[in-house]
């Protein structure tokens, strides 16, 4: 039995449920493995039922291991199903269901409490194990061949489009099953965008090339960021590019078990701080990456949750400055028993190309 499962079960216990339904495709594929994109996980005190459709049975036979499948149809719909196992309260991803949905479940299901699980399935994902780290590992090496490859095309005269074309092009090559986001190539002032997705500008002599993307490897993904300088780095360039860098990698000296997402961003913060650039550091130090890019724990400000062994994260402070550019490096990273282990193997000096 998966372990993964098992944990959920445990937790649906503990909230005073006895069975949950499972909508969002990550945490369908979290606990089922099922890649596919229709589809139900339902957990009850002691049946593991994957429903689907048609178009899906066989390949949720394939990969949805150690669960019952069913198949829904026009005489047998979901409600059908669920109205036909002995639950009573039943979980559902309140944060990821719609409204409409939200009323028709009520509608359709007969004696049963249709509860909110609120984060339980985001708390268990935050949390790794060695499966899901080796894919991230890969997913991350991906990322970093890519940026190798890119600093051997990347010059003035280049589009930031295409530049991104070529990111995708090379990840796709080398296995990936995309981007994990839209890929950010953000030059010259458009570098002090933090999330400037490519443009068609073109890359010119002097400009900082903010270069911030990832890939899915076997739904897992990865998030890396480093800024180039085209041509000779000018010292206020350097400057901004030094700092942001002695940020980023007195974090991965500080990372261990037991600290805050605060904690962690404090590090960086007050760097940068210390520097006069605290006004242009806006956004949190990272986030946690695994099914999605996007996940808990929360590295910031506001981040209260403690970093714990397993978890994976990004480390990626940044200075951002209106009419002249901006830098940041990301690291993806794995907190490990005593510290953490850096995914992300690419060079962090600055290069000048
Ligand atoms: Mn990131």
């Amino acid at each position: 039995m998966d372990i993964k499962v098992e944990k959920f079960r445990k937790s649906l216990k503990e909230k005073g449920l006895d069975s949950a339904i499972v909508f969002k495709p990550e945490n369908r594929r979290y606990l089922s493995k099922f890649s596919g994109s229709s589809g139900y996980v339902v957990i009850t005190e002691d049946k593991n039922i994957f429903i689907t459709d048609f178009r899906y049975v066989q390949q949720a036979f394939d990969e949805c291991k150690g669960f019952e499948i069913i198949q829904h149809t026009n005489d047998k719909t979901i409600y059908d199903i669920l109205n036909g196992l002995c639950i009573n309260k039943l979980g559902f991803e309140d944060e990821f269901v719609t409204v409409s949905q939200y009323n028709e479940f009520i509608e359709k299901l007969n004696d049963i409490h249709f509860t909110p699980l609120k984060d339980t399935l985001n708390r268990l994902r935050a949390i790794k194990d060695e499966d899901e780290i080796d894919e991230i590992r890969k997913a991350a090496h991906i990322a970093d061949k890519t940026f190798e490859y890119i600093c051997s095309i990347l010059k003035a005269g280049i589009t930031e489009w295409e530049v991104a074309l070529e990111i995708e092009n090379f990840m796709k090559k080398k296995g990936a099953a995309g981007t994990a986001f839209k890929s950010i190539v953000a030059s010259g002032k458009r570098a002090s965008l933090p999330h400037g997705v490519a443009s068609h500008k073109v890359i010119e002599e002097g400009d900082f090339v903010t270069l911030d993307f990832g890939c899915i490897y076997n739904g897992y993904c990865s998030d890396m960021t480093r800024t180039v300088v085209i041509g000779k780095a000018t010292d206020r360039q350097k400057e901004i590019y030094n700092i942001v860098l002695e940020a980023q990698e007195a974090v991965l000296g500080f990372i261990k078990p037991g600290i805050t997402g605060y904690d962690a961003d404090k590090i960086a913060r007050d760097i940068i701080k210390a520097k006069g650039y605290g006004d242009y550091f806006g956004h949190g130090l990272g986030h946690g990456v695994g099914l999605e890019v996007h996940e808990l724990p929360k590295l910031s400000p506001l981040g209260k949750d403690t970093l714990q062994a397993n978890m994976v994260v990004t480390d990626e402070p940044g200075i951002y400055l209106p009419d002249f550019g901006g830098v940041r490096i990301e690291d993806l990273i794995v907190v490990t028993e005593n510290g953490c282990e850096v995914l992300s193997k690419s060079p962090k000096h600055l290069i000048e190309l």
